[in-house]
């Protein structure tokens, strides 16, 4: 506390050592101050205290906030995989940033942008970063045959970007995985034969059973037949 803050014995005036108090590391500072009345004896050049003069108050001091921390993110690089077969409106991911400023204050309140670094690429209408919570959001499908890598940075700066607002940047690197379409194709073209080989199976099954059926009804018809054929020939005989 001392090396804190000092008071002028006479005038009683206080200060404190600017470099030496920080809110994020002290808020509040309380502590006692004392007035003593004394009587001087010039006679004699000795200095009395006069009795019951002693007078104490307690001091408490809250420091006011500045903004001296800028947001500091997680990570200086992320990382993400994204495959082609994604399309709209993906989310992906998301980056952090946190600022030691006083909490839920302009100071401390940290929003996100992107910064577009690749020269003559468009990553603005490909990607979206949500202002307020820092999550990445693909808007269209990528094609890894003609990119397969985007770079871009996003800044996160406190203090709603106005006066006495500070920022910091992190990389945000995507690799675009190639999705085998050929293999899809030829999986698809697989489907297809063994659906036409099912289907044929069935119909190739139905038709047999069909024919078998015929062929046991006819066999009975005949049978039946050649029956009442030799009943009618044994009744002639008779
Ligand atoms: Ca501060
Ligand atoms: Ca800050």
């Amino acid at each position: 506390m001392k090396q804190h803050f000092q008071i002028n014995s006479k005038t009683g005036e206080i200060k404190g050592e600017i470099q030496a108090i920080d809110r994020e590391i002290c808020e509040k500072y309380e502590f006692e101050v004392s007035v003593t009345e004394i009587q001087t004896n010039y006679h004699n050049a000795t200095i009395l205290v006069a009795k019951n003069s002693i007078q104490t108050a307690k001091l408490m001091i809250n420091l006011i906030d500045q903004n001296d921390n800028e947001p500091k993110f997680t990570q200086e690089i992320y990382d993400f995989k994204l495959r082609d077969t994604k399309k709209f409106n993906n989310f992906f991911g998301c980056v952090t940033a946190l600022d030691m400023d006083k909490p839920n204050t302009p100071y401390s309140i940290v929003n996100y942008a992107i910064q577009n670094i690749e020269f003559n690429d468009i990553v603005e209408g490909v990607f979206k970063i949500n202002q307020t919570t820092g999550q990445l959001i693909q808007l269209q499908q990528l094609d890894a045959e003609k990119k397969i890598n985007y770079y871009f940075n996003i800044i996160a700066y406190d203090n709603f970007n106005i006066t006495g607002s500070l920022n910091t940047t992190c990389l945000v690197r995507i690799d675009v995985i190639k999705t085998n379409s050929e293999r899809l194709k030829l999986s698809n073209e697989n489907w297809n034969d063994i659906n036409f080989f099912h289907l044929s199976l069935i119909f190739f099954s139905t038709n047999i059973f069909s024919f078998f059926i015929y062929y046991l009804c006819r066999f009975i018809f005949t049978q039946c037949k050649k029956k009442k054929n030799l009943g009618n020939l044994e009744g002639a005989r008779v």
